[in-house]
Formats: structure tokens, C-alpha cells, sequence
């Protein structure tokens, strides 16, 4: 009896999940909650908290990349179908995790994991909806660096939408490294992608992906890639882009700053309202909180 909740923790490489999951794991114990993380990435090496669960036990990358002659993204796929193969790996140590726990899920950055390859997919609906029956929600981290490029915070925005769409989970989209942009976006300007606005696909005239239709009487040479990223197609490219996101209009950002307590804790209550986590929990005796605390001062 009794349900299990988790988050599974996604982006592409580099997007800061291994250190938001710390961040995340070290608010949880000094709230006192309790959590069992699992890593899912055959390639990640160090962690500040030890993976209760850690697919390295299982599979290395790096065998299979040398036994089967594969690069690293056909390596990662070829781990996770067999992670699949091999379900029990990560089932049974979570039939014994209780509902005051939360379940976190480190993921690799492979892109191709959030676009088109079904392992995603099919790990999820086994966690979800299988006897574990975990109350799921996906987490998904971008740099907010991007915003300085935003052709690529829009693409990003788009595999974050794509990962949205394809597992089906209650999404929670993380703006990560707030650290990083402090002080250099203005606050009006973050608005702008913190609820992504397609006019910024539009009002850079530098970027080149500004439609004038007084440009480009001559058409340029298409093999040249300085005119693949500022020419009309890659502009109208764009905004059809921007188009399909405003017109889902699913993708808002939170922003994570993961140094700060406060923030972390803000995007915490986020995945605990997307999972429902609080409404299962009994209510605690006072003295519960207190014991084992020997320093109460
Ligand atoms: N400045 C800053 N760096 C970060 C932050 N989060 C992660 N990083 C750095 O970004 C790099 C990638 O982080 P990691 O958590 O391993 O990313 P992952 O590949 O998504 O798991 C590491 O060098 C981290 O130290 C952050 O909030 N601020
Ligand atoms: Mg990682």
C-alpha cells in the first residue's frame, strides 16, 4: 500500500542536473525528508551524495563503447535498452521505498533521449504507471546562459517542449546557473524568458532574424553557412519555431540559483505541488521532528 513519489531530473549535458540533485538532496535533509536518488548516467563520476542506485553497477559505457565500437550517444542508448532489459536493477530497491520519501532520477544529457528514442518513454511508463505506481514529475534544466544566444534558449525551449510531450509527466522547466546571468539581464528582460515571448526571435537586428522584406534581393549562397544562420530561411525558421511554442504555450521557466537555499527550497515546492507529495503525507507528532537531535539549542 501506499504510493512512492519522484522526479526525474532531465537537460542537456552540462545544463547543471547532477548539481541541482545535490542541492536538492542537501534541502531534503535539512528539512528532514527523507530521499533515495538514483543515477541514471553511465558516464558521471563524481557526486557530493552517493547514488543509493547508480547504473555504473549495472553497465559501463565505457565497455560497451570499446566491446561494441560505439560513440558515446550510441553507447548511452545501447545501456539504457539494456537497463530496460534489466528492469529489476532499479524496481526492486524501489519496492521498498515508503511514501515519505522522494524518489530522484539524475539523467544523462543525451539529447536524443528527450527527442525521438523511445527509452525514455518506456522506462517512465514503468515507473509511473506500473506496480510501482511512482507519482512522477520531470524536471527540466536549461542554462540560462542560452538567453544570451536566443536562437539556442529557443531551441532549448524546444527540447524542452519535445521532452514534455513525449514522457507525458506533470513538467516543471528550470532555468539553471541563475548565478551566471545575475546582474548582466535586466530584470524586464528575464520576464521576457522566464514565460518565453517569440518577439525576441524578432528584435535583434544584428542576429539577422529581423524579416525585412526589402532584404535579400539577391539570394545568397546557401552553402555558406553565414548565410544558413542569418538568412531569410534560418529567420523564418525562427519564428515558426516561436510560433509552435507560444501557440503550446506549456513552457514558463523557474529559475534556480542552487547556491541559495531559498531557491532551491522555491523549486522543491514546485515538484511537491506536480507530484502531490504533501497532500499523502500523515501529519507529524512535534517530537518526531526533534528526535534523534541531540542539539536542540
Ligand atoms: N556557476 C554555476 N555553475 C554550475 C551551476 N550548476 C552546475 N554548475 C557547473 O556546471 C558544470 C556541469 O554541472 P553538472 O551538474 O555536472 O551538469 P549535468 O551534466 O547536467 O549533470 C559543473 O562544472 C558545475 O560545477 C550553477 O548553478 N552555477
Ligand atoms: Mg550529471
Amino acid at each position: 500500500m501506499g504510493s512512492k513519489y519522484g522526479v526525474i531530473v532531465m537537460g542537456p549535458a552540462g545544463a547543471g542536473k547532477t548539481t541541482f540533485c545535490s542541492a536538492l538532496i542537501e534541502h531534503l535533509r535539512n528539512n528532514r525528508r527523507s530521499c533515495f536518488y538514483i543515477n541514471l548516467d553511465p558516464a558521471a563520476e563524481d557526486f557530493v551524495y552517493e547514488p543509493d542506485v547508480d547504473i555504473k553497477d549495472l553497465i559501463s559505457l565505457e565497455d560497451v563503447m570499446e566491446e561494441l565500437h560505439l560513440g558515446p550517444n550510441g553507447g548511452l542508448i545501447y545501456c539504457f535498452e539494456f537497463l530496460l532489459d534489466n528492469l529489476d536493477f532499479i524496481t526492486d530497491p524501489l519496492e521498498t521505498v515508503t511514501d515519505e520519501y522522494l524518489i530522484i532520477i539524475d539523467m544523462p544529457g543525451q539529447i536524443e533521449l528527450y527527442s525521438h528514442v523511445p527509452v525514455l518513454p518506456n522506462l517512465v511508463r514503468h515507473l509511473a504507471h506500473g506496480s510501482l505506481n511512482i507519482s512522477m514529475c520531470a524536471a527540466y534544466l536549461l542554462e540560462s546562459t542560452f538567453i544570451v544566444d536566443r536562437a539556442k534558449f529557443f531551441s532549448g525551449t524546444l527540447s524542452a517542449m519535445s521532452a514534455m510531450l513525449l514522457l507525458e509527466l506533470p513538467h516543471v522547466n528550470i532555468l539553471s546557473k541563475m548565478d551566471l546571468v545575475k546582474g548582466q539581464v535586466a530584470r524586464k528582460d528575464l520576464k521576457r524568458f522566464i514565460d518565453p515571448d517569440i518577439s525576441l526571435l524578432q528584435d535583434v537586428p544584428d542576429s539577422g532574424l529581423v524579416y525585412d522584406a526589402n532584404e535579400n534581393l539577391e539570394t545568397p549562397d546557401p552553402t555558406e553557412s553565414q548565410s544558413v544562420m542569418t538568412g531569410e530561411s534560418f529567420a523564418r525558421l525562427n519564428r515558426a519555431v516561436g510560433q509552435l511554442i507560444d501557440e503550446f504555450s506549456l513552457v514558463s521557466f523557474l529559475k534556480l540559483d542552487v547556491q541559495n537555499e531559498d531557491s532551491v527550497g522555491s523549486v522543491l515546492s514546485y515538484i511537491d505541488d506536480a507530484i502531490q507529495f504533501h497532500e499523502s503525507q500523515e501529519p507529524r507528532e512535534p517530537m518526531d521532528d526533534v528526535q534523534d537531535d541531540g542539539d536542540m539549542g
